[in-house]
């Protein structure tokens, strides 16, 4: 990737310096040795968005798109080598390896810091540091962290304005006080070296450094950096949780509402299933939207109360339709950065999946900038490619979503992408064996990160990639969570993916996925039936209303079943992969472990 000029804003723009002495000390320190030609301090204006997309367009860093198709969209092509996150790359510098566990690469913190600081040594040389201050979650929440993030990419400035609440409300929120609590985020793109490309984590200096990446993941460090490792290593010091969720409301024709929590891995339809469309059997039925990744909660009066801190949506494209997603459809209609999609010859975007029907463009420019036609080998977008969508795009985005407060929890679900043995959904019995089932669920790895796609692997609450400190203490955490709840979410398991013998699909899931919802909402309503099995509560095909849905009894059965012999492995694969942990787990969840082994043998 060509490496972008310095820039001089016009007057007015650019010039936005906090007070606070302590942010204009450390950019002070960071300019003095990366060495930037000017320091650009963003305050999230429009004036200064139009300036930086113009100067991104002169740079060949964005291409407009037709601005008849999608208004005020534009596309951003990545360095080939550089399209996902790293997690290979990724670590936690914690004092002792201990506290950063067995999932997460450690690097000892000064070793790191020397490194990194070696690495940014006149990095900035010719180009534009930029400020950005941010905050993540509602202005009037008690949970909001303040972060400031410098950066050498305007692609960066451009996705955190997005993704973000930036400017003059971070600055306001922080204030004068020298020892207010801030994240500290330096990113630099160096020269996009996978050789010299880590993200490293900081958590006891609430810091981030990242550098030799453009890729959303690895650089909006709001998101994974912030929002989930540090954050959950702040949530587990303070009381609460960062978790890797989605939140959406669930509202009845008769005005009834609740609100669920759901973890899925990266890339397993998170986006899809905050923002289903009811199919028209359920007429009445809305769903919202709170948030589509990230969901912090902490306890209030016994429950369990939810905000999401991101402004926007950084979603996976391919696959999106107006069959599979219309609401993400709609919002990536306008105002939205595109990366590493194809661009139609009539200047839209496009990307597999995106006309279910098979009627795709005869030519295009592939995200690599190659002519693509359906005849090539190469597929037209990236199979990660992403939307940045700002959330208020979403014509399903929840009334409550700036609520410092929180949303209310109902349910809390589990989730993975398992071809066999995971039943459509399930009911854990109470918290403790609900701990039990997200830090068991494992699920098949997806474009998201680099490295092979497609393989099973264990991802205890879709946080393997994301926990800031060690699984084990994290486990501790979510069990000590529950004894504080008097009215704790029900905990379940959900499995969209799980195959037929002929490797067909048996669940149609997307809008569908509504049925599924609405059995879990009577469950929290105590008006669902179901039945007791060793792994938890099932419901029977009559607990789930099927009716209009044209799908095979057979499928229905072997869906909402569970295989005894199947079971047996997985248990096994429950056991292996606690002991691969290295004695961390609390002993509640090994009981828990025995107690299911057990309730198979009754
Ligand atoms: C994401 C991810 O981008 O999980 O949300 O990778
Ligand atoms: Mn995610």
């Amino acid at each position: 990737m060509k490496m972008s000029p310095a820039i001089f804003p016009p007057s007015g723009i650019g010039d936005a310096r906090p007070a606070n002495q302590a942010v204009l000390d450390w950019v002070d320190e960071i300019a003095k040795l990366t060495e930037p030609e000017n320091i650009f301090w963003c305050d999230g204006s429009d004036r200064e968005n139009e300036f930086l997309i113009g100067e991104s367009l002169k740079e060949n860093l964005l291409s407009k798109l037709n601005q008849k198709k999608v208004p005020r969209s534009y596309l951003h092509r990545s360095d080939p080598n550089d399209v996902a996150r790293v997690e290979q790359f990724t670590f936690v510098c914690t004092p002792t390896k201990e506290e950063a566990g067995p999932t997460n690469n450690w690097s000892e913190p000064g070793e790191t810091y020397t490194k990194l600081r070696g690495l940014l040594k006149g990095a900035m040389r010719g180009r534009t540091l930029f400020v950005i201050p941010y905050i993540m979650g509602p202005p009037d929440s008690p949970l909001t962290k303040v972060g400031f993030e410098i950066t050498d990419s305007k692609y960066v400035v451009l996705n955190m304005r997005i993704m973000t609440r930036m400017g003059e409300i971070a600055v306001k929120r922080l204030g004068n006080d020298p020892n207010a609590e801030w994240n500290r985020g330096v990113h630099s793109l160096l020269d996009i070296n996978p050789e010299r490309r880590f993200i490293c984590h900081f958590p006891q200096d609430n810091a981030i450094i990242s550098v030799g990446s453009g890729y959303g993941g690895n650089v909006l460090l709001s998101k994974k950096c912030l929002a989930l490792r540090i954050g959950s290593y702040l949530a587990r010091k303070q009381g609460w949780l960062a978790e890797h969720m989605l939140i959406l409301g669930v509202e009845s024709p008769e005005g009834k509402k609740h609100y669920v929590a759901a973890a899925f891995p990266s890339a397993c339809g998170k986006t899809n299933f905050a923002m289903l469309i009811p199919p028209d059997h359920f007429k009445g039925w809305k769903v919202t939207t709170v948030g589509d990744d990230i969901a912090w909660m902490q306890v209030r009066d016994g429950r369990l109360y939810a905000i999401n801190p991101e402004n926007g949506y950084f979603g996976v494209v391919p696959g999106t339709s107006y069959k599979s997603n219309p609401n993400a459809m709609r919002s990536i209609a306008h105002d939205t950065l595109y990366t590493n999609v194809a661009l139609t010859d009539d200047g839209d975007v496009w990307w597999e999946g995106k006309d279910p029907d098979g009627s795709g463009p005869a030519h295009a420019i592939d995200w690599r900038g190659n002519d693509w036609t359906p005849n090539s080998k190469e597929k037209a977008a990236h199979p990660n490619s992403r939307f940045t969508t700002p959330m208020r795009n979403n014509p399903a985005i929840d009334s409550d979503v700036e609520k410092g407060g929180g949303v209310p929890i109902s349910a809390i679900i589990f989730g993975g992408r398992r071809g066999d043995t995971v039943p459509l959904v399930h009911e854990a019995f109470d918290w403790a064996h609900g701990v039990y089932l997200g830090a068991t669920m494992a699920s098949e790895t997806t474009a998201a990160a680099t490295g092979a796609v497609g393989k099973v692997r264990h991802d205890p609450m879709a946080m393997l990639p994301f926990c800031g400190y060690n699984i084990g203490d994290y486990f501790q955490h979510w069990l000590d969570i529950g004894k504080r709840l008097t009215n704790p979410p029900l905990i379940f398991n959900v499995n969209w993916f799980r195959k037929g013998v002929t490797g067909q699909f048996l669940w149609p899931g997307f809008g569908e996925n509504m049925r599924v919802l609405k059995w879990i909402i009577d469950r929290c309503e105590q008006t669902g039936g179901a039945l007791k099995s060793p792994i938890g509560w099932l419901p029977s095909p009559h607990d789930l209303d099927l009716a209009e849905l044209d799908i095979d009894h057979k499928c229905v059965a072997e869906i909402l079943g569970i295989d005894h012999e199947e079971w047996q492995k997985e248990i096994a694969g429950h056991k292996e992969f606690f002991d691969s942990l290295g004695g961390v787990v609390p002993e509640e969840l090994l009981e828990q472990s025995e107690q299911l082994a057990a309730r198979f043998k009754e």
